[in-house]
């Protein structure tokens, strides 16, 4: 009876939300910007025996990037909003943020990891959008990203420890995995940031932030996956995300321009990227209007009005023509920002339509990129 009752109590858990990666945003968290799916935290590989053993479950359709049965859709192949460009340029060797999102109401404790597959071929069938992979390209590719773990103790200084619903004689015992605080002494993922709720986006009870650095590796490419895994430790349950990066060379082998001047002094060696601070994040929202019409676009922050429509910045439409109706602005916001918005369109009488549907939500990249884009469409 008790055992049936915690099941019961596991199934209940499992039709609750759960998370996703969310910086740099995943495939996934892409389609929910857009609107198009309606629970990112959904992405789900189950049922599956994810402890605790962390490796042997078979990825099945979830692949390395996730399939959405909420939505039906598989993000092992690039979509309409995702998949067709790296959204984050990462420096081989550098040591990143990262971060997920996991919801309130589905916060199963667990481990989780951060994986990069260096084989290129094998990664490529997961960004041709006329292209879904079988499930034993799936399952290669799976294989490739356990292979190319990017383990917490490669961070130096970073604090590794081990999973406290973990003893010292199972498989979950390694600390190269992050863990999320114990699920049965209530710290859990959201112990990882003691984030406030609402620190991220998620769709049903509101998401906390679990942040983490990885060390990329020294290995380039122009467009690449960055696999994200989270095995529950409450539910029969693996969550596999992945976003679209790209990493460039170090500087050894990608040394600066020669300089002009004189070289009796050492040249400096070279170029460091340095995170940046402030993002020129320009948003395009495709949407026909007719004379006497403006589009604003309102939302949670300072800069976006704090929801007051008066306030709300307009975009311009000198780029705007009748068959690529274009509006468009360039914010500079803070890096790292996260914030919801929605588009509106307001009168010259003042009066204000919102789009319909959920808020648009976005962070803003915390990378060496100065400058992001936002394409969508008026829904
Ligand atoms: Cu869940």
């Amino acid at each position: 009876m008790l055992a049936s009752l915690a099941y019961v109590a596991a199934l209940v858990a499992s039709a609750n939300a759960h998370g996703y990666l969310s910086s740099p945003m995943s495939r996934t968290g892409l389609n929910a910007q857009a609107g198009a799916d309606t629970c990112p935290e959904c992405t789900i590989l189950e049922p599956v025996t994810p402890w605790p053993d962390l490796d042997s479950a078979k990825v099945g359709r979830s692949g390395p990037c996730g399939y959405n049965a909420r939505v039906s859709v598989d993000y092992n192949q690039p979509g309409p909003r995702w998949g067709s460009q790296p959204v984050i340029t990462y420096n081989a060797g550098d040591t990143v943020e990262v971060q997920w999102c996991v919801d309130n109401n589905g916060d199963h404790g667990g481990m989780f990891t951060y994986r990069i597959c260096q084989n290129q071929a094998l990664v490529d069938k997961f960004l041709d959008a006329s292209y879904l992979p079988t499930e034993a390209e799936k399952q290669a590719a799976e294989d490739c990203f356990r292979a190319g773990e990017l383990k917490c103790t490669d961070v130096s200084g970073q604090k590794c420890d081990y999973n406290a619903d973990c003893t010292p004689d199972q498989p979950c015992w390694r600390n190269d995995w992050f863990t999320c605080g114990g699920f049965q002494d209530g710290t859990r993922c959201q112990g990882v940031d003691k984030a406030p709720l609402n620190s991220c986006y998620t769709s049903i009870a509101g998401g906390y932030t679990v942040t983490k650095k990885i060390k990329i590796p020294n290995y380039q490419s122009n467009h690449t996956l960055l696999s994200f895994k989270w095995n529950s430790f409450q539910t029969a349950q693996i969550y596999l995300t992945c976003a679209d990066i790209a990493i460039k060379g170090s500087g050894s082998s990608n040394p600066p321009p020669a300089s002009t001047k004189t070289s009796s002094a050492a040249q400096p060696t070279a170029t460091t990227c340095t995170t940046a601070s402030t993002v020129a994040v320009t948003f395009k929202e495709k949407v026909t209007t007719s004379l006497g019409q403006t589009i604003k676009i309102a939302g949670s922050i300072a800069q976006l009005g704090s929801w007051d429509t008066s306030k709300a910045p307009a975009l311009s439409a000198a780029q705007y023509t009748s068959s690529n109706p274009v509006w468009s602005t360039t914010l500079n916001l803070p890096a790292g920002t996260s914030f919801e918005y929605k588009f509106i369109k307001v009168e010259s009488s003042g009066s204000v339509t919102y789009e319909s549907g959920a808020n648009r939500q976005y962070i803003v990249p915390k990378s060496c990129a100065t400058t992001s884009t936002i394409e969508t469409s008026w829904k």
